[in-house]
């Protein structure tokens, strides 16, 4: 499939965690060898480094195998991801179930290193590989009448002993609007470094959408259904107030807990700054044109 979106962030901005905190040395070094604007741009970059694969994997959000960050990691490896099949159905030419082969089959895989935001102010670096998930939808046929996508999560109480606390109401659901959705930054990810997902990162296909808070990117995916009305949304249903339907990341609106404003990424040490949070987490170019005329306090 064509190519829609151009990644600001390379490969070159890949930095291996030794040579993260290596930097200055290393860019002395680079000088003299002439390599230095190629090294260079990566390592003076630092806020663009990605996190490590411990940390992406270690410290996780997925509930169904309970609320600590560790849970999944230690819980999500009992959850059986193959065979594996999504539920596309709704407003869709060809609904049906599609297994994930076939899918991976239909599909081009790229990578995308994208920075994740999560509502509680943590951030990451991460590199994925997956696929647009305007592709997918292609390949579904959306009709005319179609105006936002629902998400669901596998339910599967045997492998998922986090299922047990009705934290939300299982299974965990997610929504885009029909544009949102169409996005070339969204992505169905499969992989993160290049290896197959994790189960506790939401194996074998999670939905990633990086400007929007963390939740929105829901794991494990079974069911997509093409709708004409606002799905329903788990943590939106758990608690209106703190968390809408758009979930934007956005400085400017704060949860009514916590500011918004600021953000501190992971694995950067004891003694690393908070950093600004940019507007739509660094995707405004990309995004902001979905959003004109509305009050985004108001659709938060
Ligand atoms: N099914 C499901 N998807 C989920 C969650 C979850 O609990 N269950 N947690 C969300 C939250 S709050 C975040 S921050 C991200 C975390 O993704 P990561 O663990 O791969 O970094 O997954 C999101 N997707
Ligand atoms: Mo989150």
């Amino acid at each position: 499939m064509a190519k829609r979106w151009t990644n600001d962030l390379t490969a070159a901005d890949v930095t291996p965690e030794a040579l993260f905190w290596n930097r200055r040395k290393l860019l002395a070094g680079m000088a003299g060898a002439g390599l230095g604007s190629i090294a260079g741009g990566a390592v003076a970059e630092e806020g663009l480094a990605t996190n490590t694969w411990e940390e992406v994997t270690s410290y996780c959000n997925f509930y169904e195998f309970g609320t600590g960050k560790e849970d999944p990691s230690y819980y999500a490896g009992a959850m059986t991801t193959s065979p594996w099949s999504v539920e596309i159905d709704g407003l869709v030419d060809n609904p049906g179930s599609y297994g994930f082969e076939q899918i991976l089959e239909a599909m081009t895989l790229e990578e995308r290193i994208y920075r994740f935001r999560c509502v509680e102010a943590w951030s990451m670096v991460i590199p994925w590989q997956g696929f647009e998930l305007a592709d997918l939808l292609a390949l579904a046929g959306v009709q005319d009448g179609a105006k936002y996508v629902a998400f669901e999560t596998l339910l599967r109480p045997d492998e998922m002993p986090g299922v047990r606390y009705p934290v939300i109401d299982w299974p965990y659901r997610e929504g885009l609007r029909l544009d949102e959705a169409m996005n070339p930054l969204t992505i169905m990810a499969t992989g993160i470094f290049g290896k197959p997902l994790p189960n506790q990162n939401g194996a074998p296909l999670r939905l990633v959408v990086p400007w929007k808070y963390g939740f929105k990117s829901i794991k494990s995916v079974v069911k997509i259904t093409l709708t004409d009305q606002e799905p329903p949304t788990s943590w939106n249903m758990a608690n209106a107030r703190e968390y809408g339907f758009y979930s934007n990341v956005n400085p400017n609106v704060n949860h009514p807990r916590w500011s918004q404003a600021s953000e501190r990424k992971i694995g950067g040490g004891l003694f690393a700054k908070r950093q600004p949070t940019l507007m739509f987490n660094g995707y405004e170019a990309e995004v902001a044109s979905l959003y004109e005329g509305m009050d985004l306090a108001k659709h938060f």
